[in-house]
């Protein structure tokens, strides 16, 4: 694996859920494979969770890792080519990927969509360019479009907890306020995986975030946020900016004051909607805003959970970088 950004990059689903378990029965299994392996994660943007989990993966597996914060102590870089480089930026991307891979085995990159430019962020440019000019393989720990490490250990997670064989499981993805723009990256990613795992998903959000196709595959997508809830047995909740589908114009718009769409924060009545949920959300959090106190501190509460599967999510990906590049 050359390459992580999409559910497809790591093939067959049931054999990575079985791998992840493996992992969490003995997580030092693979202790001997990364002996002398060097994994640089690059941050362009804040983490609590990508950044502890993903090193705690690394370490797992017996690898050193460098942490590198673009934004605090290295030049800071111009990613577009063609500029004229007369501002605040030292250093052109161009020469800093191939620099950076000199010092490691592969790279993880966080670099947030701008929400400027759709065409820039849908392209994945800045992943893009560390694939082509580092020669190590890369993968996204939330790159502008994707953040599949999440959604691989939200699939965990929802496997765990899902003990009704006779049933797929009712999962829904549902929009919910923010004061803030924020990109389309989590839900995006959700909606892949769940689109790939055996699951019956229903994306929820007011008109005018419609997340793009390419993501939303056949998902079923259900305007009416109390009929979407209906018998779901695991409720996701995020926040998400116009993704500018049929507005172009709006893309990374927050398209409406976040002090009208409070009848969108998933309280107690919106659970009570349900067939006694799992509720879900990747985190960082805002309390009060997409989801009251009761039912994020309820026991039906998977926040934990998804954020310690993160360690297994990491593990597993890092493993199969790490077999890739022994053969
Ligand atoms: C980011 C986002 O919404 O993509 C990271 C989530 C993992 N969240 C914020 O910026 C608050
Ligand atoms: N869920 C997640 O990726 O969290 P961080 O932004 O803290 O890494």
């Amino acid at each position: 694996m050359n390459s992580f950004l999409n559910v497809q990059d790591i093939g067959d689903l049931r054999q990575a859920l079985a791998e992840a378990q493996e992992i969490k029965k003995d997580r030092y299994k693979y202790v001997e494979l990364g002996r002398n392996k060097t994994a640089l994660l690059v941050f362009f943007n804040n983490s609590l969770r990508t950044r502890l989990s993903t090193q705690k993966a690394a370490l797992n597996l017996g690898m050193n890792v460098i942490v590198l914060d673009v934004n605090a102590g290295a030049w800071k870089l111009e990613t577009e080519r063609g500029v004229i480089m007369d501002g605040d930026k030292s250093e052109h991307l161009l020469e800093a990927i191939p620099v950076m891979a000199c010092y490691c085995d592969m790279i993880g990159i966080r670099s947030f969509a701008g929400l400027t430019d759709r065409e820039y962020d849908y392209a994945e440019t800045v992943y893009n360019q560390f694939v082509k000019y580092s020669g190590k393989p890369v993968f996204a720990m939330e790159t502008a479009t994707v953040h599949p490490l999440q959604a691989f250990a939200d699939l965990i997670t929802i496997q765990e907890s899902w003990m009704e064989s006779e049933k797929r499981p009712k999962v829904v993805l549902t929009w919910a306020p923010h004061p803030k723009s924020l990109p389309q990256a989590v839900p995006n990613s959700f909606a892949q995986w769940m689109n790939a795992a055996d699951v019956d998903f229903v994306i929820t959000h007011p008109e005018g975030y419609e997340l793009d196709p390419k993501f939303v595959g056949n998902a079923r997508v259900e305007y009416d946020q109390k009929k979407a809830f209906e018998g779901a047995d695991f409720i996701y909740a995020k926040n998400w900016s116009c993704p500018g589908v049929t507005r172009p114009q709006d893309y990374g718009k927050v398209l409406h004051d976040y002090h009208t769409m409070t009848h969108w924060t998933v309280d107690a009545e919106h659970m009570s909607w349900t067939n006694n949920a799992k509720f879900m959300h990747c985190l960082p959090v805002r309390r009060n805003m997409i989801v009251s106190d009761d039912v994020i501190e309820a026991p039906t509460s998977l926040v934990i959970p998804e954020a310690a599967n993160r360690e297994i999510s990491a593990t597993v990906v890092l493993k199969r970088i790490l077999q890739s590049q022994a053969v």
